[in-house]
């Protein structure tokens, strides 16, 4: 595929909730997009998740918008390229930013798949034809609005909940809902908001049969991580520490967790996710696919990687509605029985791009000659 033009889309999306972690509020989704079209006429679909501020990476929007203009579009326009795997080695010489790279190595694929026939599944090993998802919930202002929440969600049709959870606010919301809502599937989120000296709280949660705690410690440390994981019953999931496959075998091989939380963007692509996800099991490692509030084209890819067989625990995926009034996708990404999305069979993304709505909405736009 020989690359033509590249398009990006800068949109403000307002959640139909605040969301609340560890590490701030957001209420407005930053969302950027990237079209790539190649000599043919045919085009694909990548989003990018960093946020708006450098909380749960040293990523925001802003840079990567910059970033993309700047060194990746250029290193890809003109380029003939056989598969989308040749990208990592096009814009190898540009350190770091992996959200940025994934959202290209996104449209790429996007793109592949469609002049090939093929579905991302087929792309990235995926073999189910649904896949178990469930829903984050950020923190509340109070225990009651959690459990109406959590309450809702489960009359919604989720049967896996995941809690983000803080110093101060863990062991009292874990007891409550388990006391209100019995044995459901339960995990909670730290956002690396504890330290070791915290392990005494964390172990009571130990009590709670919690599926996983995800991401307790600094964002960027596994040693933390595998000296709690000695001393808490519950397993310990890997979100923010884990940038890569090396990062995976690191943290099996000493330890640091039991589970790895896969995100397409936090590893700079999918198809560094689906070698993750290819080498999990023999590091005796379980994994489930991580969201970032995307859209429906973000959600294409967590979708098809959520279908790999490595992937043994429900994924952060919730419906288009959990997040959007209207998403930028048509049609919208459905909760179906059974708390499962099902796996597109169409080629590319498996949904359609509402491209005029994207144009409409965009408060930047910005392309290549
Ligand atoms: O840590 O998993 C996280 C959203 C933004 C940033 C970090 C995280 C999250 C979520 C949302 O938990 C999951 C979703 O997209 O539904
Ligand atoms: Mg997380």
């Amino acid at each position: 595929m020989e690359i033509r033009k590249i398009t990006l889309y800068l949109l403000e999306m307002r959640l139909r909730s605040p969301f609340t972690t560890s590490f701030g509020t957001m209420s407005v989704r930053p969302v950027l997009l990237a079209r790539i079209e190649e000599k043919g006429g045919e085009e694909g679909w990548g989003e990018c998740v960093a946020g708006v501020g450098p909380w749960y990476s040293y990523e925001t929007v802003d840079i990567d918008y910059m970033v993309s203009r700047r060194y990746i579009a250029p290193a890809l326009v003109g380029a003939e390229i056989e598969e989308p795997g040749e990208f990592r080695r096009l814009t190898g010489r540009i350190r770091g930013y992996p959200m940025a790279k994934a959202m290209f190595e996104e449209a790429l694929l996007d793109l592949y798949a469609r002049l090939r026939g093929l579905s991302l599944a087929e792309l990235l090993g995926g073999r189910k034809g649904r896949v178990k998802v469930g829903v984050s919930i950020g923190i509340k202002p109070t225990i009651d609005e959690l459990l109406r929440e959590v309450g809702r969600r489960l009359e919604e049709g989720y049967e896996r909940i995941k809690i983000k959870i803080k110093p101060g606010w863990d062991v009292e919301p874990v007891k409550r809902i388990r006391e209100e809502y019995g044995d459901i599937l339960l995990q909670v989120d730290a956002n690396a908001s504890y330290t070791l000296k915290d392990l005494y709280f964390l172990r009571k949660l130990d009590k709670y049969e919690l599926l996983m705690l995800e991401q307790p410690f600094h964002y960027d440390d596994l040693l933390e991580h595998s000296v709690a994981a000695r001393k808490l019953s519950t397993p310990i999931c890997l979100d923010e520490s884990v940038k890569s496959l090396h990062d995976a075998v690191l943290a099996s091989r000493i330890g640091a967790a039991e589970i790895v939380n896969v995100k397409p963007g936090r590893v700079g692509g999918p198809l560094e996710g689906k070698r993750i996800l290819d080498y999990a099991p023999g590091l005796g490692l379980g994994a489930w696919i991580g969201g970032m509030l995307e859209t429906g084209v973000g959600r294409s890819f967590l979708v098809a990687l959520a279908s790999h067989p490595a992937v043994t625990f429900h994924s952060d995926i919730s419906a288009s509605s959990r997040y959007w009034h209207e998403d930028i996708v048509d049609p919208p990404w459905e909760l179906k029985e059974g708390s499962s999305l099902e796996v597109p069979r169409k080629p590319g993304l498996g949904v359609e791009v509402k491209t005029e709505h994207v144009e409409k909405r965009a408060r930047e736009v910005w392309s290549t000659a």
